[in-house]
């Protein structure tokens, strides 16, 4: 590995800002990669950015982003700001000749996706390079899914059910955040985790989505904020069918209100030679069914994904020992790094984040037309 340490500035400390953090901390730890600087930790509040930067590892806090991506000593610009934040802050840091990896979904907007797909494509011209955080593809049994599937396990892949269900909505008093507003977030359920389970369907079967057709819904459409009830402007669940290429259906459905289900991103894979399922709540397990076995011996096998030989799992503990959550970012940062020291592009680029955002896009306006299809737009 090269000499230079990589500076690397972080914007955000909430939640992804803590689970970025813990990543940055750890990954030269389990993984061989270029050698890293944790710089500094940026927020809008001095007080608690300086305070998370403390308890984080990183050396020094800042509370204007401008400056920060400016300095000589930064190479690495990681955004866990609200979405609406991402296009200002990427397109900055990449013209400041920043790496940038930046949080899902890639931005609010299609304009917005776009300026920045733009602005990565003008950067990779001089090295500089950027992804997008879809930290699901890092699971080792998604990953191991992937293989299985590129390997022609499953033969030719038909019908994908994708479901990300939780429940820190069903609670009508659960407050007003910035993860409810159209104009910060960009769409509720569609845009955090349908996002992720249309990231999904696509990376696994390596299709894009051609139609699309959706259903939002906000069931609680007020809720508590500082200053007395607001209007929640984005969906509480979303639904969708999508058409594929090579000729495969899929559907997702997206929910902050599913009583009981915790953190649930539920996969299933159905092909002509063999199915896989997969509940992120089970992260360790990916079930596989061979359906060129003889019939008698088929049904689904239970696969710990714990294994040397599964992906990314030699760099941890001996045999059987599982993984969280967490682990999925470290593995992202792995990539991400190992990427920007050989000068090649990591995935999911800003065109993949762009092409989901498309997606949403199509949901969103299939369902505010009650239309039944809308053609998901591919040019760029
Ligand atoms: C909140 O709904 C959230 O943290 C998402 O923003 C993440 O992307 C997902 O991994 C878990 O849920």
């Amino acid at each position: 590995m090269k000499d230079k340490r990589l500076g690397v500035a972080l914007i955000g400390y909430a939640f992804m800002g803590k689970a970025h953090s813990n990543a940055w901390r750890n990954v030269a730890s389990f993984f061989d990669v270029p050698a890293i600087e944790q710089k500094v930790l940026v927020g809008r509040d001095a007080d608690a950015v300086a305070e998370a930067a403390a308890k984080y590892g990183w050396a020094e806090s800042a509370t204007d982003w401008r400056s920060v991506i400016e300095r000589d000593d930064i190479h690495i610009v990681d955004i866990c700001a609200p979405g609406w934040m991402h296009a200002e802050i990427a397109i900055a840091a990449l013209q400041a000749g920043k790496h940038v990896l930046v949080e899902k979904p890639l931005a609010n907007t299609i304009a917005e996706a776009e300026a920045m797909t733009a602005a990565a494509r003008a950067a990779r011209t001089r090295g500089v390079q950027s992804m997008v955080g879809f930290n699901y593809r890092r699971v080792p049994a998604l990953a191991m899914a992937k293989d299985l599937i590129a390997e022609g396990r499953l033969g030719t892949v038909r019908h994908v059910r994708a479901a990300y269900l939780q429940d820190w909505l069903s609670d009508a008093e659960s407050p007003m955040s910035w993860r409810l507003r159209k104009e910060t977030a960009g769409s509720g359920a569609l845009g955090d985790i349908a996002s992720h389970a249309i990231d999904q369907i696509q990376y696994l079967t390596g299709q894009s989505v051609l139609e699309a057709s959706g259903v939002l819904k906000t069931f609680v459409e007020q809720r508590p904020g500082p200053k007395g009830m607001e209007d929640v402007t984005v969906d509480d669940t979303a639904w969708a069918t999508f058409w594929l290429t090579g000729d495969m259906g899929a559907s997702v459905e997206a929910s902050r209100v599913a009583t009981g289900q915790k953190n649930s991103l539920q996969i299933e894979v159905y092909g002509t030679d063999g199915a896989l399922t997969f509940n992120l709540e089970n992260l360790n397990e990916l079930n596989f069914l061979d359906a060129t076995l003889p019939v008698r011996e088929q049904g689904f096998r239970r696969i710990l994904v714990n294994e040397p030989e599964h992906p990314y799992m030699d760099a941890w503990w001996p045999q059987g020992h599982v993984i969280g959550w967490e682990h999925t970012f470290t593995h992202q940062i792995r990539d991400f790094l190992l990427a920007v020291d050989s000068g090649s592009a990591p995935s999911p680029s800003f065109e993949e984040g762009l092409q989901v955002q498309r997606v949403l896009s199509a949901v969103e306006e299939s369902a505010n037309n009650k239309s039944t299809l809308t053609v998901v737009d591919h040019k760029s």
